[in-house]
């Protein structure tokens, strides 16, 4: 009889300790894959040809945006051939060195040497205020 009672007062214990916001449950929660805060496009890497220049080609849209705009290559020569995919004028400007103005059709080619790692943008002087940046990122 005495046994009894214990055992249901041990029982109402237990699971008042886990609580509606306890237990295993819980903890999971803190465990959520963290959502990138970051929209932009994954890195594309720029190939290196027979002669070592690393190529990339980069379109340039109607909707202001560089495609990709994010471009990883090593120290070395960087070969950027921008196509205007659309009707607006864009140009790009990296590492001190620019395109100029590249109308709606038109392809432009870009080389730059950049020999420090590290991440050089490539804005579009027209648009950069509306978000037409790229990165490029020298890795060592
Ligand atoms: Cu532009």
């Amino acid at each position: 009889m005495k046994r009894g009672v214990l055992a249901l007062v041990l029982l109402t214990a237990g699971c008042a300790s886990w609580g509606p916001e306890g237990g295993p449950g819980g903890i999971g929660r803190s465990d959520a894959p963290v959502t990138a805060a970051t929209t932009a496009s994954p890195a594309v890497v720029a190939t290196a040809g027979p002669d070592g220049v690393q190529r990339i080609t980069v379109n340039l849209t109607d909707d202001l945006k560089f495609v990709p705009d994010r471009v990883t290559a090593r120290p070395g020569v960087v070969e950027f051939r921008l196509q205007n995919v659309g009707v607006t004028p864009h140009d790009m400007t990296v590492a001190s060195a620019t395109a100029g103005n590249i109308n709606g059709g038109k392809t432009a080619v870009l080389r730059v040497t950049v020999s420090k790692p590290g991440e050089y943008p490539f804005p579009c002087l027209y648009h950069a205020e509306s978000g037409m940046r790229g990165v490029l990122e020298i890795t060592q």
